[in-house]
Order: C-alpha cells, then sequence, then structure tokens
C-alpha cells in the first residue's frame, strides 16, 4: 500500500505521511486515491510552507481570485450552492442500528454505494491534499486530532486559517488514537469553479467511523470538514466521553477591577450571535463552536476553532469597526460570494454605494438581473462571508488559546421573538435555564429568511440542525454535566422586542445585559423575580445604561421592555408542550421545569393581572 501512494506523490509528501506510521490514516488515504484517482497526492503538515502551498493552489486552479488588497481573496459557490442543505445531509445507519426518527438518515450500505459512486474518479486530472489539523487545542484534553481529504485548495486554505494545524498530534498519537476523518470531492465544475451538478451534492455522515464524506459543492459549510460535518461526530464523542460540544460563541465581558468572566452563547442565526461575540469593549474568544469540560473541578470551555467564518452583510464600519479593520487591511481574508467590481469587494448593508454590475454568485451580475430559477438576485449573497483569524481581530482576548479552556462564568441563550420575552433574564437553576431557555429558544423568521415572515422556529440550544441522537438524549446530556461542581449561570436573551411594529431596544443595549451578567455572576446587583427567571433592577440598568453608552435609560423605557407578558408567555408553554410531547426521550425535569414555571406565572396572574409592570414585582 506504502509503495502505492508513493508512486503518486513527491518525496517531501512521502516522508510527511510516512512519519505518522498510522495504519487508519494510511488506509483512509489509500482509500481516497483507489476510488477517487487523483492524478497526484500532496501531503501536508503544520508549516508555513504547507500553508502557503494551498493558498496559492486556491488561486492557480482559480478556487480564490486575488483582490486588490495584499493577502485578501474571493471564493465563489455556485448560485444552489449558497448554504448548508439540510435534505441531502444523512447519518449512515448500519443495518440493526436505530436513529432517532427525526435525524436525517439512510441505511448505511446503499449510502456508502451513492456516496462512492458520486466519488468515483472524481479527482481525475486534479491534486488530492491531505491536510492534518486539530479541533480545539492540539495538545490538550480538548483536542480532536482531525484528517481532511479534499481536491479543493480552497477547503484547504479555509482549514488553515479557522483551525489550529494537527500534523504534530498525528505524529503523537498513541497506536489506534481516535481521529475524526473527511473526503470531500468537488465533483464536475464549470469554468467558474462551481459545481455542475449542484442536485446531487450529498453529505453522509458514518457516526460509527467518525468520519464524513461530501460531493458536488464547495460551501465551506457543507465541506470544511472541521466545521459543521465535525460537530455531529463531536456531538457522539461527547455523549461517550461525557462532554458537551456546542453551536456557541465565547466571549470574555471586562468587568469591575480589572476583572474579565467568561461568557458562551447559542443564538440561532439572525439572533445576535456575532454581534454579542464581538460587542466593542469586551473580547472575543470563538464565534461558533464551543467544547465544555469539567478540568480540575471547573466547568471550562474552549473555541474549538482559530478563526471566523462570519457573515458580511451589514458588517460596516461603525458598528463592527474591528471586523471592519480586518476586512480592509493587508493580510489573509477569504470573501466569498460578495460582489466584486475592479478588484474590491461589496456587500449588503455595509454602508456605502453598491455597484449596479460586478461578479458575484451569479457570475457576471447587472442590477435586476434575475436567477437561473426565475428568481431576485441580490448584489451581494445574504448569506455571503469573510473567512479571517481570530488572531488579526484587534478585540481578540489574549488568553483565547489556552490548552485547559476558559472557566465558564454563564451561559446566554439568546433567541428571537417580537412579543414574549423581556431583554435579559437569570434562570433560577441550571435545570431550570437549560429547559426554559436553552431547549425550548425559539427564533422568528425574517425577511431575510425564505418563507413567511414572524414564524416562530424551535432551535433546541441553537444546535438542532446538528443533533445526532434525539432531542430528549441531548437534553439530558446538558441536565447532567458537570453535575458535582459549580455550574455557570444561565440567562436568555432577546434583543427584539417589538412594540407598534418598533424595535424597543437598540442595537448596542446588549452591552449592558453583558455588563449585568457579568455582575450577577459575582454577586454584585440584585435581581427581581419575575416568575419566568430573575430581572434586572431599574436602578442597576440606570446606572449601567449611563456608564456604558452614556444613555439616560428612562422608567417608560424598563417598564415596555421588562413587563411581564403572562399570556405570551404561557402561550409560549402551551407551543412547548405540545413539541415536547412528540420528542423521543424527554427527561422528565422537562416537563417539571416546564410546569413550574406555568405554575409561577398562573399565579402571578392572579395577583397582578395579565402584564405585570419591573416596578409592581418590586413592589
Ligand atoms: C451556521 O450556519 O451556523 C454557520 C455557517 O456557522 S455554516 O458553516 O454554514 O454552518
Ligand atoms: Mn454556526
Amino acid at each position: 500500500m506504502l509503495e502505492m501512494l508513493k508512486s503518486k506523490m513527491d518525496g517531501a509528501s512521502f516522508a510527511r505521511l510516512s512519519a505518522l506510521d498510522n495504519e487508519e490514516v494510511f488506509d483512509f488515504v489509500a482509500k481516497a486515491v483507489e476510488l477517487c484517482d487523483p492524478d497526484s497526492v500532496y501531503v501536508g503538515d503544520d508549516s508555513e510552507e504547507s500553508r502557503r502551498y494551498c493558498r496559492e493552489l486556491a488561486l492557480s486552479n482559480r478556487e480564490e481570485m486575488a483582490l486588490n488588497i495584499s493577502g485578501h481573496t474571493v471564493h465563489f459557490d455556485g448560485y444552489f450552492d449558497q448554504a448548508r442543505k439540510k435534505e441531502v445531509t444523512k447519518y449512515l445507519v448500519p443495518a440493526g442500528e436505530t436513529l432517532d426518527s427525526k435525524l436525517n438518515q439512510i441505511d448505511r450500505d446503499e449510502g456508502m454505494s451513492e456516496m462512492e459512486e458520486l466519488q468515483r474518479g472524481a479527482y481525475k486530472g486534479r491534486q488530492m491534499l491531505v491536510r492534518f489539523f486539530s479541533l480545539g487545542p492540539a495538545k490538550s484534553v480538548f483536542g480532536i486530532p482531525c484528517l481532511q481529504i479534499t481536491d479543493s485548495a480552497y477547503v484547504a486554505h479555509s482549514e488553515d486559517l479557522l483551525y489550529r494545524g494537527g500534523y504534530e498530534a498525528f505524529k503523537a498519537l498513541p497506536k489506534g488514537g481516535e481521529f475524526f476523518k473527511f473526503r470531500h470531492a468537488t465533483g464536475e465544475v464549470d469554468e467558474r469553479m462551481t459545481s455542475k451538478n449542484p442536485e446531487l451534492n450529498r453529505v453522509y455522515m458514518d457516526h460509527t467511523k467518525n468520519t464524513v464524506y461530501s460531493v458536488n459543492t464547495q460551501y465551506a459549510g457543507n465541506t470544511v470538514g472541521l466545521k459543521k460535518l465535525s460537530l455531529r461526530l463531536a456531538l457522539r464523542k461527547a455523549d461517550r466521553e461525557g462532554w458537551l460540544a456546542e453551536h456557541m460563541f465565547i466571549m470574555n465581558v471586562n468587568g469591575p477591577k480589572g476583572r474579565g468572566t467568561i461568557l458562551c452563547g447559542a443564538f440561532p442565526s439572525a439572533c445576535g450571535k456575532t454581534s454579542t461575540a464581538m460587542i466593542p469593549g469586551e473580547n472575543i474568544v470563538g464565534d461558533d463552536l464551543a467544547y465544555f469540560r469539567v478540568v480540575d473541578g471547573e466547568f471550562r470551555a474552549v473555541n474549538v476553532e482559530s478563526g471566523i467564518f462570519g457573515i458580511i452583510a451589514d458588517v460596516n464600519s461603525k458598528d463592527d469597526p474591528v471586523i471592519w479593520d480586518v476586512l480592509h487591511s493587508p493580510g489573509e481574508v477569504i470573501f466569498s460570494n460578495i460582489l466584486v467590481k475592479d478588484g474590491k469587494p461589496y456587500w449588503l448593508g455595509m454602508g456605502e454605494d453598491i455597484p449596479d454590475e460586478g461578479v458575484n454568485y451569479c457570475g457576471e451580475w447587472k442590477a435586476g438581473m434575475k436567477g437561473p430559477d426565475g428568481k431576485d438576485t441580490t448584489p451581494s449573497h445574504k448569506n455571503a462571508r469573510y473567512t479571517v483569524r481570530l488572531n488579526d481581530l484587534k478585540n481578540k482576548f489574549a488568553d483565547w488559546d489556552n490548552p485547559n479552556g476558559l472557566p465558564v462564568g454563564g451561559i446566554i441563550y439568546g433567541g428571537r421573538d417580537s412579543d414574549t420575552s423581556v431583554p435579559v433574564r437569570e434562570a433560577y437553576s441550571w435545570e431550570h435555564g437549560v429547559c426554559t431557555m436553552g431547549a425550548t429558544l425559539e427564533s422568528e423568521t425574517t425577511a431575510a429568511t425564505i418563507g413567511q415572515e414572524g414564524v416562530r422556529k424551535w432551535n433546541v440550544m441553537s444546535n438542532m440542525d446538528f443533533l445526532s441522537m434525539s432531542v430528549g438524549h441531548y437534553i439530558k446530556n446538558n441536565l447532567e454535566f458537570a453535575k458535582e461542581i459549580k455550574r455557570p449561570k444561565v440567562f436568555g436573551t432577546n434583543y427584539f422586542l417589538k412594540k407598534d411594529g418598533e424595535y424597543l431596544n437598540g442595537k448596542l443595549d446588549k452591552s449592558v445585559w453583558v455588563k449585568w451578567m457579568e455582575l450577577r455572576i459575582h454577586g454584585e446587583v440584585d435581581a427581581i423575580d419575575a416568575a419566568c427567571g430573575l430581572i434586572p433592577r431599574y436602578a442597576d440598568l440606570k446606572r449601567l445604561f449611563s456608564e456604558v453608552l452614556g444613555i439616560d435609560y428612562t422608567e417608560d423605557a424598563y417598564v415596555a421592555q421588562f413587563t411581564t407578558n403572562i399570556p405570551k408567555l404561557v402561550e409560549k408553554l402551551d407551543r412547548m408542550d405540545a413539541i415536547y410531547a412528540d420528542v423521543e426521550d424527554t427527561p422528565a425535569e422537562m416537563f417539571e421545569q416546564m410546569n413550574a414555571q406555568r405554575t409561577r406565572l398562573e399565579e402571578l396572574r392572579a395577583k397582578k393581572g395579565d402584564y405585570v409592570s419591573p416596578f409592581d414585582l418590586e413592589g
């Protein structure tokens, strides 16, 4: 086998591969060579030379094009390949095994033969890239070594920005040591290097073999193995080993006297996740994926990634100065699916005039053009993105890469809801928060999403798309995690409360909510019991609004934002009862917490009526 592999690669690549002395790696590489039939194979390590090789290959094979600023490139995905595709993302289930009936799945043998057919000969005329990365810090209890095989230099380049190198971790791996592996094949492409056969896009996950396959797609959410493909595998591994893999940002909030407190947050898309992680004056640790473990008796978290694959729409110089600066300075940045005119990138909501022609996700684009499906097009796709290294952000947390993780003070579950929940509230306990804030997380559809506006979508811990077990089992894992130690406080946020069609909060108000949470974690402010959690006192918010934003926070604003809306909160419990009646393995605790919340709300209603001002609660 090694002889066959040797014939496909140069001496340096072969030396790097054979130095690993790992049969499972050799087998996976050999299988890819036999099946996909590349002209040649490149094996990289953690060196700058390997990174440069992939970066330059992405340019020479036209998966990326250089932009005016040095180091900046643009990558395009096909018109029908602009996001993750749930319908074609399936678990390969071996005969005799059952997965939760709500998970998208296919018989393993059937799925494997379909995938092999689609990938057979797919690397002909191309070079196969073999790269090694680490999920989480490599030399750490959190780290998971990963092997990525792909014929896309854009995928490898993205991974060099988004993940820590893992070649040395593979070298140090004991015999039989566990790792994740990914085999992606670009498939047939057109002259723009985008899929000719997007209808044949498949993402198949073999959770029994820690392996994910994908084909006929370029979009990073389907191809970059370490991002969402790995999250499904990590959820299974975490389940086996008693830790948690979450779809959360991590940030450091600066408290009084130089104190820092780590908050992690799960927000479905378009609920304020990245903007919270990037609040001016605080520090970002990560914006998308977190692993939690108990380390030395503490609840600790690592950023699984080392970069950001962020939505670029609405990034502007005023609201997002840190990202804006990175996107306008020399250095490695991959823009994807934005509009390019004369070597300059443009995107929706950037706060500048956007040209009415250029090159974008449609190809040569002109304003008013319809897409191949007859739909209206936009200058830049609403899911257009930037890929950058965390180290390039001025507001990164200095200790973001700590191999022991960072001690977590609080967890936030953030939804989008126009009429039910107050802007910020604290759970009575870990269990109360996990059940009534995380497991009942909802997001309303917006004008930017497909379908009707204002429809509530249930999204457990914002991790729903990635669950590789039943919802009930996942909630149970959250409830049971870290039982023996002090758990973080849990908070619920909602930045989207409206009255008469107008938002009740300013965009920057979240800066105040995180400061309040930070003080609560250290027991430095009191709170008011509002039957579904603890809410801030007026005096504390008045002071914080003044200190943080220089705003005079009025009693009227406080009443409008923090009135307990009992009819709407009960409606939410009704919705959740109906949903959970149909969820397999729901822990009893879930129903207990929801019933207790209902009782508290009904008792409050009997005393104070349907709508209870926070001043009425205080009194
Ligand atoms: C998300 O959609 O949650 C993302 C981008 O972070 S993707 O890579 O598509 O998952
Ligand atoms: Mn995400």
